[in-house]
């Protein structure tokens, strides 16, 4: 196992900038536009006005090497396709035994879990807001307010990413706009 030399890194809370990122990965409307609910309001956006950013992720390199504690931020822009609010894509991780921490840096978000045995769960995240997210719960994050929600994130480095079953499935809940509110409702087509 290499030895890392110790660093530091700044994090500026509104924007998820990092002082030095090894990465930066955007997602765009155009990334992901399967995976919104009304894939024809996708469509439409990107014809009306373009592709969209989603979401940035900027995250300091490390090994994928046991012990190894990999952190990034992530800042996920405001805004609806249709009634559904914009989001990250969402995953399991590849080994299913290991668990992350979200902490909020700003703006308003719901953390959005399930396991592959049915159980769901919503949480609220704001600024200071530490979540849990357990070993077996896939994990999706989404923007309910009117600026950037911004968090930071941290999981052990084996823990892997796996997109293809969500990108394949779904999750089982929506995030969307309804009477002025953001609300949890079932997803039609997850599965
Ligand atoms: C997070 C996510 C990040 C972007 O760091 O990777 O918020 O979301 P997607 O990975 O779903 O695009 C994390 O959960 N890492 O394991
Ligand atoms: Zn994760």
């Amino acid at each position: 196992m290499p030895v890392i030399t110790p660093f530091v890194t700044e994090v500026d809370f509104a924007s998820g900038e990092l002082s030095a990122p090894a990465y930066v990965i955007q997602r765009k409307l155009s990334d992901m536009a399967s995976m919104y609910a009304d894939v024809d309001e996708a469509a439409r956006i990107m014809v009306a006005e373009g592709d969209r950013l989603i979401y940035e992720v900027q995250g300091v390199d490390l090994p994928e090497e046991e012990g190894q504690i990999p952190h990034c931020t992530t800042r996920i822009t405001p805004g609806r396709i249709g009634a559904e609010y914009h989001m990250t894509k969402g995953h399991y991780h590849a080994r299913r035994e290991q668990g992350e921490v979200y902490f909020g840096l700003s703006g308003r978000g719901f953390l959005v879990m399930q396991t592959e045995s049915g159980e769901t769960s919503v949480q609220r995240m704001v600024a200071g807001s530490a979540a849990y997210v357990p070993p077996f719960w896939a994990h999706r994050t989404v923007n309910v307010g009117d600026e950037d929600f911004v968090f930071f994130s941290v999981w052990e480095a084996r823990a892997g990413h796996d997109y293809g079953t969500i990108e394949r499935d779904g999750f089982r809940k929506l995030v969307v706009l309804r009477d002025g509110q953001p609300v949890v409702v079932d997803n039609p087509k997850y599965g």
